[in-house]
């Protein structure tokens, strides 16, 4: 009889702990020249080549172009995007945040992407986590996505990390914006407006509150 009693209250406690904001007083710094606008390209081992350095995007084989790159691309704003051509499996350009003196316990990233001359390549956000002073040596969590992209100019498409958690003692972000290097059948791929949100909420869906819930009164 008592647990029937309590049950509305129970479930309004678990409904509050599942939905609770507790990450939204979390911060970190903001990503350096997210638009590619104002800085030239660092090199892609100095972002972490012990220790880690922030402040500038490292490219393995990129280069920030203004329209006119490649026909049909201009930048998603601004006057500059970031150009990246084939290297190994996958091209990559990096930036390190640094989150002391804050600290973060969730966080998203996004970026927008586009090629041209009618080629669908695969782009990846990739952000990695660290909890030492220098960076090195491991990541503490890896989270990623990637979407094939349409097959015109015209339209730049947002690959977008939701909301994740990471772990609480992380001291660096690693923000990576990628091009399988096969898919763009050795030409090039665009990125532009890199944003980076630290203590965002994460998005519960409807199933996965219920399962939650569930799982509380088993
Ligand atoms: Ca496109």
């Amino acid at each position: 009889m008592l647990f029937r009693k309590m049950l509305p209250c129970l479930i309004l406690v678990a409904i509050g702990l599942i939905t609770m904001p507790s990450s939204l007083q979390a911060q970190c710094s903001a990503v350096a020249d997210p638009g590619f606008e104002t800085l030239a390209l660092g090199s892609f081992p100095a972002v972490v080549a012990p220790t880690f350095s922030a402040g500038f995007w490292g490219a393995e084989n990129g280069a920030v172009v203004t329209s006119g790159a490649c026909t049909g691309v201009v930048p998603h704003t601004g006057n500059r995007m970031l150009q990246m051509g084939p290297s190994g499996n996958n091209t990559e350009t990096w930036q390190a945040v640094p989150v002391v003196p804050y600290t973060v316990s969730t966080l998203a990233v996004s970026g927008w992407f586009n090629s041209c001359n009618g080629i669908t390549p695969r782009g990846i956000v990739i952000v990695r986590t660290f909890n030492s002073d220098s960076g090195w040596p491991n990541w503490t969590s890896l989270n990623q996505i990637s979407l094939v992209l349409d097959n015109t100019a015209s339209t730049w498409e947002q690959i977008s990390l939701e909301c994740v958690e990471v772990p609480v003692d992380t001291k660096w972000i690693l923000i990576d914006v990628n091009f399988r290097t096969e898919t763009l059948e050795d030409q090039t791929g665009y990125v532009d407006d890199v944003v980076l949100v630290c203590g965002c909420e994460p998005v519960l869906n409807e199933s996965k509150s219920w399962g939650a819930l569930k799982a509380l009164f088993h």
